[in-house]
């Protein structure tokens, strides 16, 4: 547990709370529609931006928004079986193939070094956000504080209820790759997985779990919820990963 008492002497990076203002005011501007669906509203992105982002592209010369997804302007809630969204109840256990097993409090996380990131996320249910902001700590932070073994190839991120995403090191170890308390400068709303969830904005958002309570390293893949029940084991979205 030394460990954890370590942590907490680390600085907090100051991260900006305010929310975009301005982004907001784009969009009001543009018109963005609302339209219920489900029991939950959400926007779709006007016409215009649909095509803008289908012809935006990234620096490697992909397309930003992926084959067969379409843009909406906020998170869809997705359901899932919720987790205890309180700070207080909150433990995130660093484990497996590790020299050191962690198990930190809300309060570790909040006191480990933060990291800000604004970037895209994509839902194979076909929707992307393009922008959305989040504050979190990196995997990478974690997996080096742990001391990963050499033998450890893949990660599990385990949450609430036997929810499980599995997702190779060497993607997990990317920089863009958090432990996310924030999202647009606000703590995780209710629908998104609080106090904490996994983020991998490179891969279909269900590799992101919601509610956290895990990290195991493995030797060995383990195919997780999704994986199991049909869904691609890897999950690109430019690839269109979309089923095993
Ligand atoms: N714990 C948990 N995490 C989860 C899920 C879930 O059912 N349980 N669903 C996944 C799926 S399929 C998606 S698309 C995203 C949705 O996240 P959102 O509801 O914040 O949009 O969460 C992922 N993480
Ligand atoms: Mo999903």
């Amino acid at each position: 547990m030394n460990n954890q008492q370590e942590t907490v002497r680390l600085t907090l990076r100051s991260v900006s709370q305010l929310p975009d203002r301005r982004q907001f005011l784009h969009w009001a501007a543009t018109g963005a529609i609302m339209i219920a669906l489900g029991g939950c509203a959400y926007e779709v992105a006007p016409e215009v931006d649909q095509r803008r982002a289908e012809n935006e592209k990234l620096p490697d010369g992909t397309t930003r928004l992926p084959p067969g997804q379409h843009l909406i302007r906020a998170l869809k809630p997705m359901g899932g079986e919720e987790g205890d969204p309180s700070p207080s109840g909150f433990r995130l256990k660093v484990h497996g193939e590790v020299k050191t097993e962690l198990e930190l409090t809300f309060a570790d996380l909040l006191a480990l070094p933060q990291t800000e990131q604004t970037c895209d996320v994509h839902c194979v249910t076909k929707w992307s956000v393009f922008d959305s902001r989040w504050t979190g700590v990196r995997l990478a932070e974690l997996a080096e504080r742990a001391g990963v073994k050499s033998t450890a190839k893949h990660v599990v991120f385990e949450a609430a209820h036997g929810y499980t995403a599995n997702v190779r090191l060497e993607e997990a170890l990317r920089p863009t790759v958090l432990i996310a308390h924030r999202l647009n400068g606000e703590p995780l709303a209710p629908a998104n997985g609080p106090p904490a969830r996994s983020l991998v904005p490179h891969l279909y958002f269900w590799k992101s779990a919601k509610w956290i309570t895990g990290i195991r390293f493995q030797a060995a893949d383990e195919p997780g919820y999704w994986e199991t029940r049909g869904y691609h084991n890897h999950a690109d979205p430019w690839k269109e990963e979309r089923y095993g």
